[in-house]
């Protein structure tokens, strides 16, 4: 059996939000991972955030590849759209989706294999087109669902769960996001359920290309002394540079920080990001100062975490293409298809 429904029981006194769900009516089928699986624990804050966000579920359209993490789409918002597409593909369906119909939000799940070997081609083209999503990687460093192979994004040096030591450089997909134009970049990690639900909010809210590397530690294979993957090594070794708060057009501001330590910055939505500085010398605003920071944290082996960087002005692919503000699927015949008189009008022009 590849999957379990869960039965549809819902306790009257269950709390429901702005939109009429309960954070019941965001979950999907039970999950079939293995327990501690630092994927389920992503699942359940998109979920939590979801739910906070009175999204109905069935605006939302999930998109995944191959992959443990891949499958996880069936263990949350089981109302919502969903996509399992080929190994690698996920990033060429979700933008052909999203060109089709802008008024869903783009959920794009995907592993570090997914991602980083098979598809990077295609999460490349996905972030420098600035396709409106939010983009989450499932970063164990393994292909967990054949059996723990090093994945593209292992580190050099790191050991196998039977000691063979990676002699590969690795792939950070967090600096090919920011260096190919990504509009807000994080990285978390799976059992920071405070840093990772208000990060995919942020996310949600963003209006444009949003990817978040969530380091997720494969408990079957990648979870042992020698890899940098596992819960151990991220624990000991995460340098969180701010904490954010994330704070929708209508919420009452309950924080109150003093000057200097925090940032506010305000996305098109109206909602906005408060962010409480944890390092100083951090601004979330520039993109090659946190390529920099990032990188010199890295070498000391030090996993940076939080909101790397967001540019609130941001504009997406429908912007850069001019397209019809009504999706396509709203359109009538006569729209889609204005016959022969208008193509050859456009064919002379082009001539
Ligand atoms: C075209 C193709 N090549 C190879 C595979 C085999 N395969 C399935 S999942 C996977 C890697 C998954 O790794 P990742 O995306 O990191 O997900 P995880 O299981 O670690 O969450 C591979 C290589 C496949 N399904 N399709
Ligand atoms: S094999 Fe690894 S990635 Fe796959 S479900 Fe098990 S712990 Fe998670
Ligand atoms: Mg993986």
């Amino acid at each position: 059996m590849t999957y379990l429904t869960k039965p549809k029981l819902h306790h009257p006194s269950l709390t429901a939000n702005k939109v009429g769900y309960t954070r019941r009516d965001y979950e999907g089928k039970i999950s079939t991972l293995c327990a501690g699986c630092g994927h389920d624990s992503i699942s359940a804050a998109i979920i939590q955030a979801c739910w906070e966000l009175d999204i109905a579920p069935h605006r939302v359209a999930k998109l995944s590849g191959i992959g443990c993490s891949s499958k996880t789409p069936d263990y949350f918002l089981g109302a919502s759209h969903g996509f399992n597409t080929v190994h690698g593909r996920m990033p060429s369906v979700l933008t052909g989706a999203n060109l089709a119909n802008h008024e869903l939000l783009y959920l794009g799940v995907s592993g570090d294999g997914d991602s980083a070997s098979i598809g990077l081609g295609q999460f490349a083209h996905a972030m420098r087109r600035g396709v409106n999503m939010v983009y989450i990687v499932e970063n164990n460093g393994v292909y967990g669902l054949t059996k723990g192979q090093f994945s593209a994004t292992a580190d050099q040096g790191s050991k196998s769960k039977k000691g063979v030591v990676n002699s590969d450089s690795p792939v950070d997909l967090v600096a090919l996001a920011l260096q190919l134009g990504a509009s807000y970049v994080a990285r978390s990690f799976s059992g920071d359920k405070a840093q990772l639900v208000p990060l995919i909010k942020g996310a949600i809210g963003h209006g444009g290309a949003a990817f978040i590397d969530i380091i997720s530690p494969c408990v079957a294979f990648n979870n042992h002394a020698g890899s940098t993957k596992s819960y151990d090594y991220v624990r000991e070794h995460n340098e969180s540079v701010s904490r954010i708060d994330f704070i929708t057009e209508r919420d009452e501001i309950t924080t109150s920080y003093a000057p200097g330590e925090m940032i506010e910055v305000v996305q098109h939505d109206g909602s906005s990001l408060r962010f409480r500085k944890l390092q100083s010398d951090y601004d979330p605003t520039d993109r090659y100062a946190a390529l920099s920071y990032m990188n010199a944290h890295q070498a000391r082996g030090e996993v940076v975490t939080g909101l790397l960087y967001v540019d609130p002005l941001v504009t997406d692919l429908h912007v850069a293409l001019n397209t019809s503000d009504t999706p396509l699927n709203q359109l009538g015949a006569a729209q889609l298809c204005p016959g022969a008189r208008v193509l050859d009008k456009l064919n002379t022009s082009l001539r």
